[in-house]
């Protein structure tokens, strides 16, 4: 299963590793076939590098469009070497093998990121590369396809592996960089595919192609017999994709969705509006709160539920410092996810040596546009992300009363929480806290009632007079169908409500607020998150 590696070409456009990797390559006297750029590099640093314009006899012409595009190439790549006919026709039209393929495309993703025009993106779309790899990788009985840099120090072990006079690869391992070779191409013409629909304005192209790299395989998946493993989208979106791990264990896959709601719930909140804390259990809030510090934001959102914050996620809007992890370290908590961490921090961490410190390189724009993706059995479900915000402007009063601006911090509060709460949500704020949070149900009636009952427990465990939902600010993610879901909010104490309004039967649900005496307003959106 062993092919020899006599002649490689090199083909790169990021050129990180590349001398190493040619000097290692030459040194093994294996001769080396190179494109401009790259051939430049090679022989600056003083390896013997021969043009792919010598080999083809053909200059390389139209700003590079065509360079490697020619039968001598993709004959010595594609040619079975074991093939009687395929031997003659390389002996007939002087095609030599290419038994190594190095090559990375056109820096595509990077032109997306720093948002290039539309004529620098379509120069940045590889033909050339790609047909190299694709060929190659078919070719996978006799050639050896790279095409990452972080897979320059395998190869060279590989060859290391088998010894010998003459430079080999096993078939296993081409085979393996075969699989990832045509992942790249895919995920390659994915992002073209993805960009052209957006720059041509077509939300629902007929075509679409999610493409992902893995980050980490995972220990298992939400359960224990469930394989599982994290992908990043390419997107660099700040978040647990791109975050750090400072300590404690792997995250597991349930981590990993609980710490992105956590994180994604937090980042609502803008540092410059004061320190926010959010603590989630499983994907829910239990609790989230601002403060005059950030250690008083977590005591908040840790009073709103004590008996589930245990086990929980927290995350930080602003720098987790000593006070806060001081607070945080009195219970067990899963994960701590923070933009910014100070070594007091850490230091009091360091000594939990199970909790995993997550360090999020700043908050997630939680207004910016993307897509979510949910699967269904047999497809995918897409829509844009509910990136949809609120301002004072578009609320509508609705009842004889209008809110206190007090009241009004509050509704804005809850209303940020309920949009990250599964429906049906219900969320009771107070002072900038929640208070009570009702998650999941099938009918929003029982969504209220479990929300103040939570509250109720809460005042009997910290020995309060009465429940915090008491003159409480309460938030639904949709519209009361009837008046009983707000009647029932009204019940536990409620004084003010916010939500989107459109019922059919919003006018009793309006009476029903005037005759408990509570102000109302719509928002006119609703936050369902299922
Ligand atoms: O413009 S291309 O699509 N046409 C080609 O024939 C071709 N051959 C290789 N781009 C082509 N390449 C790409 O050039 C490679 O995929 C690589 O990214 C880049 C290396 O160019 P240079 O060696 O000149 O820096």
């Amino acid at each position: 299963d062993l092919a020899p590696v006599r002649r490689a070409l090199i083909s790169v456009s990021d050129k990180t590793g590349l001398i190493d990797l040619a000097r290692a390559l030459a040194d093994l006297k294996i001769e080396i076939l190179s494109t401009g750029g790259s051939a430049k590099a090679m022989r600056d640093a003083g390896i013997e590098v021969r043009d792919v314009s010598d080999l083809t006899d053909f200059p390389e012409m139209m700003d590079g469009r065509v360079k490697t595009l020619h039968p001598k190439v993709h004959g010595g790549l594609l040619a079975l070497r074991d093939n009687g006919m395929h031997v003659a026709s390389m002996a007939e039209h002087g095609i030599v093998p290419i038994d190594l393929l190095v090559v990375n495309l056109y820096p595509f993703e990077d032109a997306l990121a720093r948002g290039a025009g539309y004529d620098e993106m379509i120069e940045n779309i590889d033909i050339g590369g790609p047909a190299m790899i694709r060929a190659a990788a078919k070719n996978h009985a006799h050639v050896c396809t790279i095409v990452d840099v972080q897979d320059y120090d395998s190869l060279l072990e590989e060859i290391k592996a088998h010894g010998g006079e003459e430079a080999q690869t096993s078939y296993g391992f081409r085979q393996r960089q075969a699989q990832i070779a045509y992942a790249r191409t895919g995920a390659y013409d994915a992002a073209v595919s993805t960009w052209m629909a957006d720059a041509v304005g077509e939300p629902t192209p007929r075509r679409r192609v999610i493409a992902g790299e893995l980050k980490q395989t995972l220990r298992y998946g939400e359960n224990s017999h469930q394989r599982a493993a994290f992908y990043t989208d390419g997107s660099n979106r700040p978040g647990v994709a791109v975050a750090e791990q400072l300590q404690g264990k792997e995250l597991s896959y349930n981590n990993f969705n609980d710490t992105d709601a956590a994180f994604e719930l937090v980042s609502e909140f803008l540092p410059a509006d004061g320190p926010a804390c959010a603590i989630i259990k499983h994907a829910n809030p239990c609790g989230v709160a601002k403060g005059a510090t950030l250690k008083e934001a977590y005591q908040k959102a840790f009073d709103c539920d004590r008996t589930s914050a245990f086990g929980g996620i927290v995350a930080l809007n602003g720098q987790l410092d000593g006070d806060t992890a001081e607070a945080i370290s009195e219970i067990f908590t899963e994960v701590v996810i923070a933009p910014a961490i100070h070594n007091d921090a850490k230091k009091i961490f360091a000594k939990k040596k199970n909790l995993r410190l997550i360090l999020a390189p700043g908050l997630a724009n939680t207004s910016e546009a993307g897509r979510a993706y949910k699967q269904v059995s047999g497809g995918i479900l897409v829509q844009d992300r509910d990136n949809g915000a609120l301002t004072l402007d578009d609320l509508k009063v609705v009842t004889k009363i209008a809110p206190t601006d007090a009241q009004m911090e509050d509704l804005l509060f809850a209303w940020k929480v309920a949009k990250h709460v599964k429906s049906n949500a219900i969320v009771y704020v107070k002072d900038k806290a929640t208070v009570g949070v009702g998650a999941g149900q099938m009918s929003r009636v029982d969504s209220a009632l479990i929300a103040a009952k939570k509250a109720e427990r809460m005042a009997q465990a910290l020995e309060l007079p009465e429940p915090l939902t008491i003159g409480s600010a309460v938030a639904s993610d949709a519209f009361f169908p009837f008046a009983d879901g707000l009647l029932e909010a009204a019940a536990a104490g409620a004084t003010c409500v916010i939500q989107p309004g459109g019922s059919m039967r919003d006018d009793e649900v309006i009476k029903a607020a005037d005759d408990a005496g509570l102000a109302m307003v719509f928002t006119g959106m609703r936050h369902f998150r299922h």
